[in-house]
């Protein structure tokens, strides 16, 4: 069977003369049949023209042949969720949780000792630090470090969907998303775990995942209103190299079966 990837983003001109750039308003991917790509193109030209952020000048759809041979089919991380009665709590929770993985990777050091305090106290920092990126921070375990080639934009995971995903819907589906996304990254090489916050001022549910602890829903994360999000991946450069993991969520077409 044929199968083709979609990429679609838009974005939208803002500032004056020197202070002109662009800011981004969309983005969405698929990898469909190929009788699916004329309704999911026309599906994701919609969701980019009707996006609360505003009106794009410009939209980009690249569709590309996959080949069947080429697509690694993943079976989706299973979901637990977690009900918190605020933000900051639900922001402890996933620290605690973001602790309990990077310690499974130190069994030999104590709980409380060396890197793994200075780790604790460094991560809502690091998390901060995602605020203004558009892809995710790479963050070395092993050595503190930041292994994206460019801080700025960070590492993004691409070319993912899920198996026998027939909607064309035009709006995002936060979670549906979210657990393609994340499913892929918890198997990228050397990965140990990955926190995420929508950077949608309207959608406060974030989530730890990792292929030992599955897919874990925070039900609040941050206050509603806060347009800062971000991903951190963390990794641990004893397991594998940076360059392969970052091959594997930028190259690898993974689809997600999320229906087991
Ligand atoms: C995003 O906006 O891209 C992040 C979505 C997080 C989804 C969390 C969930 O609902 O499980």
């Amino acid at each position: 069977m044929d199968y083709y990837s979609l990429k679609m983003r838009a974005s939208q001109q803002i500032g004056e003369g020197d202070q002109k750039r662009e800011q981004h308003i969309s983005g969405a991917e698929r990898i469909v049949s190929r009788e699916a790509v004329e309704a999911v193109c026309s599906a994701m030209a919609r969701r980019a023209l009707t996006h609360s952020k505003g009106d794009p000048d410009f939209i980009n759809i690249k569709i590309e042949k996959v080949c069947e041979k080429d697509i690694q089919i993943l079976k989706a991380l299973p979901v637990t969720r977690v009900d918190v009665d605020s933000w900051q709590q639900g922001l402890d929770k996933a620290f605690e949780l973001i602790d309990k993985a990077v310690f499974s990777c130190h069994p030999r050091e104590g709980e409380n000792t060396g890197s793994l305090k200075d780790f604790r106290k460094k991560l809502p920092e690091l998390l901060r630090e995602t605020f203004p990126m558009r892809g995710a921070m790479l963050y070395d375990i092993a050595t503190g470090e930041r292994l994206e080639p460019n801080h700025e934009r960070g590492v993004r995971a691409t070319y993912m969907d899920a198996l026998r995903s027939s909607d064309v819907d035009s709006q995002k589906n936060h979670f549906n998303e979210a657990i393609v996304l994340a499913t892929k990254v918890a198997n990228a090489p050397g990965m140990v775990a990955e926190l995420c916050i929508s950077d949608d001022p309207e959608y406060v549910t974030g989530y730890v995942a990792s292929k030992e602890l599955g897919y874990v829903r925070i039900m609040k994360m941050k206050e509603m209103g806060d347009e800062n999000g971000g991903r951190i991946f963390l990794f641990d450069s004893r397991k594998a190299k940076a360059e392969e993991c970052i091959e594997y969520l930028q190259k690898k077409k993974v689809l997600v079966d999320t229906q087991l």
